[in-house]
């Protein structure tokens, strides 16, 4: 069957990719390229996010060590109390409604270069800490039912400076993606009154075809559903809503997942490997809800396909139609295990 043209079903959003492997026959016989990566400075006197320097408001930062945190000077969204443009309903196929929320910025270290895989596990253990405290301060606030944590990470991806952060979006709506998993996710609970998440996991372990790194709390693995060519998800071994419910062995674990996970990316091209990455945590309002449905999970979705320059486009079919892929996701996941778990940068 996953030699001919298939569809496979998305349990978490409820949707279907078309998943067409005798496209890709020849995939990595095409040349490799590597595109020429700049050896960035430690620190860029002109970079927006290192320590010393002044952002585009005219705000110094300061001269931090580990993490640095601010909220975003071009903020998609404002905490504003009075909205200026009020609910508009005068149609109903025309419904604007005011938002609110807060949106901060997270550098991972002072270091300009320094992306998450080439950091000591202590600092992205930091680096999980600062995305928990921040979801967690967020989170109380009245107004805001959910908060995104997300990296994206490359010129690719839209990212607007190479010195390593992240980014928080906090609003006082549940997100499209984040209601669709809400949806799926009490649906499977209430029928199995079990976690769809972790039932998926202890069959991915069954099966060990697209497992990618896996220790006492957490899972990574391509997923049976993925649409980008190299897509990972990682999971929780438990039920928990929010980064705010990990012990410290569990962000420790979280952080070891992670720098497999990157580090294989980097080394599948031998590049800074580009994506957007984020958290999906359970709505944080109302406040001290039970989520037993919910098993807290990150997913990677990289947009490169068969090197350093080529990219995968969602376009055409998958504009209109639905999502299509050619390598199927254990022949992805196949080729992440295949690489070292040395970052190639430390490899003398
Ligand atoms: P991205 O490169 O992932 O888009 O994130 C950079 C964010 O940093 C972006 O949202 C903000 C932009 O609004 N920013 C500031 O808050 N201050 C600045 O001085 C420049 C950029
Ligand atoms: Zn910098």
């Amino acid at each position: 069957m996953f030699n001919s043209p298939h569809r496979r079903f998305n349990p978490l959003t409820a949707e279907w990719v078309l998943v067409s492997p005798h496209r890709a026959k020849r995939p990595w016989q095409g040349q490799v390229e590597k595109s020429l990566t700049a050896s960035l400075p430690h620190y860029d006197p002109t970079c927006y996010l290192c320590p010393r320097n002044e952002r585009a408001g005219g705000v110094v930062n300061p001269d931090y060590r580990e993490t640095f945190v601010f909220d975003n000077d071009f903020a998609a969204l404002l905490p504003q109390e009075e909205p200026s443009n009020p609910t508009e309903s005068g149609h109903p196929l025309m419904i604007a409604v005011s938002e609110r929320g807060i949106c901060r910025v997270v550098c991972f270290s002072p270091r300009h270069d320094l992306t998450l895989p080439e950091l000591e596990l202590y600092q992205i253990e930091n680096v999980i800490s600062t995305w928990t405290r921040e979801s967690a301060d967020l989170a109380s606030k009245n107004f805001i039912q959910y908060v995104q944590v997300f990296e994206n990470k490359g010129a690719a991806m839209g990212c607007s400076n190479p010195h390593p952060h992240s980014q928080l979006w906090s609003q006082s709506l549940i997100p499209t993606e984040i209601a669709k998993e809400l949806a799926t996710q009490t649906a499977y609970f209430n029928e199995h009154g079990r976690p769809m998440l972790l039932d998926y996991v202890r069959e991915e372990h069954k099966r060990k075809e697209r497992i990618l790194a896996s220790n006492d709390h957490f899972t990574a693995m391509v997923p049976f559903w993925a649409v980008w060519p190299f897509e990972v998800m990682v999971v929780g071994h438990r039920p928990a809503a929010a980064l705010s419910d990990l012990n410290p062995a569990e962000v420790s674990a979280l952080a070891d997942v992670f720098k497999q996970v990157t580090t294989r990316y980097d080394n599948l091209f031998e590049i800074s490997f580009p994506y957007s990455m984020g958290f999906h945590q359970a709505p944080a309002s109302p406040a001290g809800a039970p989520h037993p449905e919910w098993v807290l999970h990150a997913h990677f979705y990289p947009p490169l396909l068969r090197s350093a320059t080529v990219r995968k486009f969602m376009v055409g079919y998958e504009m209109l139609a639905m999502p299509q892929r050619d390598i199927t996701p254990e022949t992805a996941a196949e080729r992440l295990l295949s690489l070292p778990l040395v970052h190639y940068k430390q490899r003398s």
